[in-house]
C-alpha cells in the first residue's frame, strides 16, 4: 500500500487490487474529422492529455499494473446505437456517416481506434461501450469482479462525460476512483475544471484527484 497525494485526502494505493483504465482516447475524439469535430470541437483541446498519459502508461506497464482501454463506438449495422444518441448533436453528419476517418464512431474504422501513441498491447483489455459510462452494456463489471478489484486510476476523455461517468458508475459499485487531471482532458477547459471540482467536493463524493507524477512516484 501506498499513500498518493491527492485531492481531498491522500489516497491509499493498493497496486494488487488497481487497474489503469484509459477511456476513449480514440482518433474520433483527439483528430480532426471525427465524432469530435463533428460535433463542432476544437479537438486541439484534448491533445495535452497525450504526453503524460504516455508517461504513465510506460510506468503502469514496467510497474505491472494492469492496464485496461475502452473505445466508445457501435456496431456497423448500428443495432447497439440508440435513436436518440443518433439524433443528438443535429449536425449534417452523425453517427454512422462517411467521414475522412471512415465511418463516424463505427467500430473497425479507423476513427473508432485508439491513436498509436497509447495503442493497447497484449494483456490489455479493451472494452468497446456503446454508451458515455464504461459499465454500461460491456464486460467491464466482470473483468472488475474477476480480478477483485477495488480501485481504479482513471484518464482519458472527456473528462465530464465518459470518464464522469464511469467514475460515477464505479462509485456506485463501490470501486474508489482516483482521476487524474493532466491525463483527463475536455473540449471545454471550463468543463474540466468544474469535473475535477465535482469529484472531490464534499469529502470526495466521487473519488479522488492527483496528477500523473504522484502516480508514477507511486509506481517507481
Ligand atoms: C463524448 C467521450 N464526449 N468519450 N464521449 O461524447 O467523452
Amino acid at each position: 500500500m501506498v499513500q498518493i497525494p491527492a485531492q481531498p485526502y491522500d489516497f491509499v494505493f493498493d497496486p494488487a487490487k488497481a487497474a489503469l483504465l484509459i477511456i476513449d482516447m480514440q482518433r474520433d475524439f483527439v483528430e480532426p474529422g471525427g465524432f469530435g469535430a463533428m460535433l463542432g470541437n476544437d479537438v486541439g483541446q484534448l491533445r495535452g492529455a497525450i504526453a503524460p498519459l504516455v508517461a504513465l502508461l510506460a510506468a503502469a506497464r514496467q510497474a505491472g499494473l494492469f492496464v485496461m482501454h475502452t473505445r466508445e463506438g457501435h456496431k456497423p449495422d448500428l443495432s447497439d446505437l440508440h435513436e436518440s444518441k443518433r439524433l443528438r448533436g443535429k449536425g449534417t453528419t452523425t453517427i454512422g456517416d462517411s467521414g475522412p476517418m471512415g465511418r463516424i464512431l463505427i467500430a473497425g474504422e479507423p476513427g473508432h481506434d485508439i491513436i498509436p501513441e497509447l495503442y493497447p498491447i497484449a494483456g490489455e483489455p479493451v472494452i468497446d461501450k456503446p454508451g458515455k459510462g464504461a459499465f454500461y452494456d460491456t464486460e467491464l463489471a466482470d473483468i472488475v469482479a474477476q480480478r477483485r478489484l477495488t480501485q481504479l486510476i482513471v484518464c482519458g476523455v472527456t473528462t465530464e462525460v465518459c470518464v464522469h461517468t464511469t467514475v460515477r458508475e464505479a462509485n456506485d459499485r463501490g470501486i474508489d476512483c482516483l482521476v487524474l487531471a493532466d491525463c483527463t482532458a475536455s473540449y471545454f477547459p471550463e468543463f474540466h475544471e468544474a469535473a475535477l471540482r465535482m469529484i472531490v467536493a464534499q469529502g470526495g463524493i466521487f473519488g479522488w484527484v492527483t496528477d500523473s507524477a504522484s502516480v508514477i512516484s507511486a509506481l517507481t
